[in-house]
């Protein structure tokens, strides 16, 4: 909204033209969305505290885990709550792409808030079952699958770094691999969340990288010298990712080890398909493995340890998802943590560089 209105006033108050600039609307979500996460935190964890809105650990789990019983959990509520207020007042409501990413994150949120929900409910650390999940999950997919299917000037196209020559058009089966990434992503953020800002660390990481690439592709000069796809209108992502990483800085400092509350299904569900989504739309899924990396390490350890375990009753590691194998090697949760980030950014740099290699 606050586009609108401050743009409009640009002829009388020449100063306002600013607002037109992409690069500077994302700084001002970043901001926008850090302020909110920073300053309502205090005020969630009290809130999640009064109603019991407590984390339920599982007893299987390494013993570590045991003393954090009765953390709040759910502050994905913060983060959502952040990026929305702040896409709202930045981002040109006018931008389709704006709104496929809003309805992929909010119906993802509400799935991730079902599952808490019941969890609390119940009592115990069982959500919504797979089937509900994946059901919930791959119909808002399906659905923004087909919404920019039937976008008039959106390509379904599948772009492959190194080989800008190879643009294959999926037709019809882009709906599918739209689905793949989305819903995939989201399950891939969602099993990475087991330790203290083991998964909005590198949420805050990839939001940045896919900020920058939503500016670059949205951009029809820069796109072509990079020879990346231009997608027309999606450069506004850029003030989506950029809410995205002031509210994760915001509820980083609260979910920091010790951490103080858990986001719950309703922050990494949600986060995971917002990701999933912007890398659809800017055409950069393959990208988004190399970034996200470590959610593809974290759910690749958990296919081969139940493959395993299921085929010749032997684990490969100590314990699935990985952040637990380390843990269980002794390591201590905060270096677990931070070596992950290290990886993340490195994997950033890495996904950046590969611009430039076309
Ligand atoms: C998502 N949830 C955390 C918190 C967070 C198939 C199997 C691999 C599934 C997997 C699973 O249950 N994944 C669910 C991971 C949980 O965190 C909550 O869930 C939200 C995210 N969805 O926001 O609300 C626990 O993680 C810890 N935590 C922190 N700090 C944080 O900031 O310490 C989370 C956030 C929290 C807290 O302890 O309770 C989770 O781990 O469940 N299952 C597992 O990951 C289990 N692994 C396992 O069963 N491995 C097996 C096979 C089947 C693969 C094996 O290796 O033999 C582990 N997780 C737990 N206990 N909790 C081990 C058993």
């Amino acid at each position: 909204m606050l586009y609108f209105l401050l743009y409009s006033l640009y002829p009388k108050f020449s100063v306002f033209n600013v607002f037109r600039y992409i690069t500077f609307r994302a700084v001002l979500a970043i901001l926008t969305a850090l302020i909110i996460s920073f300053f309502l935190g205090p005020f969630v964890i009290r809130k999640l505290k009064q109603l019991q809105v407590k984390q339920f650990i599982r007893q299987d789990g390494p013993s570590t885990h045991l003393q954090k019983e009765g953390t709040p959990t759910m502050g994905g509520t913060l983060i959502l709550a952040s990026i929305i207020i702040s896409v709202l007042l930045w981002a040109d409501l006018t931008n389709f792409y704006i709104w496929v990413v809003l309805l992929v994150t909010l119906g993802f949120g509400a799935v991730g808030f079902a599952d808490d929900y019941r969890k609390l409910t119940r009592q115990n650390s069982k959500g919504l079952t797979v089937k509900e999940k994946i059901f919930y999950q791959g119909a808002v997919a399906v659905a923004a699958g087909l919404m920019l299917y039937f976008y008039p000037t959106f390509k379904s196209t599948f772009s492959v770094p190194f080989f800008k020559g190879i643009m294959p058009n999926l037709g019809v089966f882009y709906v599918f691999l739209a689905v793949f990434v989305i819903v995939g992503t989201s399950n891939a953020v969602n099993l990475t969340d087991g330790l203290d800002g083991l998964a909005i660390g590198p949420v805050l990481i990839t939001a940045g990288t896919f900020m920058i690439l939503a500016y670059l592709v949205g951009h029809v000069k820069i796109a072509s010298y990079l020879q990346i796809p231009y997608v027309s209108g999606s450069g506004e992502l850029a003030i989506f990712c950029g809410a995205m990483v002031g509210a994760a800085m915001g509820f980083l400092w609260y979910n920091t080890y010790p951490a103080q509350m858990f986001m719950g299904d309703t922050g990494s569900v949600p986060l995971g398909a917002a990701l999933g989504v912007v890398a659809v739309i800017t055409k950069q899924e393959i990208l988004l493995a190399i970034v996200g990396g470590l959610f593809v390490i974290e759910t690749l350890s958990v296919i081969f340890q139940v493959a395993s375990y299921k085929l010749w009753r032997k684990r490969i590691f100590r314990m699935a998802p990985l952040h637990h194998h380390f843990e269980l090697k002794g390591w201590a949760e905060p270096k677990v943590i931070v070596r992950f980030w290290i990886i993340t950014i490195f994997l950033a740099l890495i996904a950046l560089s590969t611009l430039k290699l076309r």
